[in-house]
């Protein structure tokens, strides 16, 4: 039977969570305005006032806000409460440019762990559960997250942070650990060593994974599934937004539903910034109405997704989100043609292939180029040369199929790409080097 952390909100009927959604944007909507003065700029320039904003129906009114705003605003400009009020920060993992730091007062921290402890009850866990979590604790939110959501429940927590394969696999052993969070590439790495270590799933206890932070395929989640015995959820979030718990799946584990009386989700064409209806693909735009010190209205988050309000076995009535596609900045344009890494991942799987793989993108002679790097499974391997062309002729050929491009694929020795603790690194597009 479905169990609900919060049946009351999860299952609210539309016309409530709407009155709800529209007492809290009109009254964070003011009370940014009136302490942010970068929000408050914003809506000046665009012409709006707190009082145009009368319900979520007004909320296309407001103006975006994208992650230059967040690093313009670096590190205190779009705080709502002071310093004094604030308990934690948490950052993203940026690369380039300046890190987004995001704020928390106790009451945000205890809403955070609130979204996320629905998310494991939804997968399952109870107050008799071991959670063992291998996201990164520190800056980055995941760590953090699953385990405010984890005591929350009452689960047995285990704080492990990423890395250490084998101790993870001990621990898991030894302290029965029933419930898995990680990213999926480090549970699909975790899978492998398992089997390395001549175990089986049967010297596990685990029953579920709680797997986020990344995009991942379905074909992904079915490998994981099998080389761990559990049942693989999905979570989904960002820094700018709390951290994962924005959205969680359930035992339908068809879309993530997302927590409305919190996050209002828009999807729109990333181009225009129209608002696009249910079931069109565009970007996530979030506005969180429940956030104290740090909060967004009409955020883009650049994940591509597509929102679905067909009724949900599971009886919750909040909307559901489709794992994204990507972010729109991992969308690689080769040849003319969009790619998606997981499109790519979707080929790999099917046909029998380890997860582990590269993409480089390069640009010879004016045009692009587009080499996939795949490791091979110890019982594809084969000393053969031919054996090995003729694998690499069929796969490209399948990929070719599902991308319109032709790639030149590489297959390697087991164990020659890098396993990921934390987010896999996909995509090198050599191209932004010689730009
Ligand atoms: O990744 C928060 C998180 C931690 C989510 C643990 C789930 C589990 P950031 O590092 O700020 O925060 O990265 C946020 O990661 O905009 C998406 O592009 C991507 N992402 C997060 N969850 C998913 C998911 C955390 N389930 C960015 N599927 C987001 C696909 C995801 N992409």
């Amino acid at each position: 039977m479905e169990k609900y952390w919060n049946k009351e909100i999860e299952c609210m009927s539309r016309e409530d969570m709407k009155k709800l959604q529209d007492e809290r944007l009109v009254a964070q909507v003011k009370h940014v305005y009136e302490h942010v003065p970068y929000y408050k700029k914003l809506m000046d320039e665009k012409g709006v006032t707190p009082e145009d904003i009368k319900s979520t129906d007004d909320l296309h009114k407001l103006p975006f806000l994208s992650k230059a705003d967040l690093r313009e605003a670096y590190p205190y400009g779009l705080l709502a409460k002071p310093l004094s009020e604030c308990v934690r920060i948490h950052s993203t993992s940026g690369t380039t440019g300046k890190r987004v730091v995001a704020f928390y007062t106790q009451n945000d921290v205890d809403m955070w762990d609130d979204c996320v402890a629905r998310a494991i009850t939804a997968a399952g866990g109870t107050k008799d559960d071991v959670c063992q979590i291998a996201y990164g604790f520190g800056l980055f939110t995941g760590g953090a997250g699953l385990n405010g959501g984890s005591h929350k429940v009452g689960c047995l927590t285990l704080p492990m942070s990423s890395g250490s394969t084998n101790r993870q696999i001990q621990f898991m052993q030894d302290l029965h650990s029933t419930i898995l969070c990680c990213t999926p590439s480090y549970a699909a790495y975790i899978g492998e060593t398992v089997a390395e270590l001549g175990l089986t799933p049967d010297d596990l206890d685990l029953k579920a994974g709680i797997f986020g932070a990344e995009p991942w395929t379905e074909e992904m989640r079915h490998s994981i599934e099998q080389s761990l015995g559990i049942k693989a959820y999905d979570i989904y979030g960002l820094t700018e937004s709390s951290g994962p718990g924005v959205a969680f799946e359930c035992s339908e584990q068809s879309g993530m539903h997302i927590n409305e009386d919190n996050f209002i989700a828009e999807i729109i064409n990333p181009e225009t910034g129209e608002v696009l209806p249910d079931g069109e693909v565009g970007e996530l735009v979030f506005t969180s109405i429940t956030k104290e010190a740090f909060p967004l209205l009409r955020y883009r988050t650049r994940d591509l997704c597509v929102l679905s309000r067909k009724k949900c076995s599971c009886g919750r009535t909040l909307v559901k989100m489709s794992k994204p596609m990507g972010r729109s900045d991992d969308m690689m344009i080769i040849r003319g043609v969009n790619v998606f890494p997981s499109q790519i991942e979707t080929v790999l799987i099917a046909e029998g292939y380890s997860p582990n793989y590269q993409i480089e993108v390069d640009r010879v002679n004016n045009s692009d180029t587009l080499d996939i790097n795949v490791e091979l499974n110890p019982d594809q391997f084969s000393d053969k040369v031919k054996d090995i062309q003729n694998r690499e002729r069929a796969l490209s050929a399948s990929i070719k199929a599902m991308l319109g491009i032709n790639p030149k694929v590489h297959l390697l020795p087991p164990k020659s790409i890098t396993r990921s603790e934390g987010k896999a690194v996909r995509v090198i597009d050599k191209r932004k080097l010689h730009d």
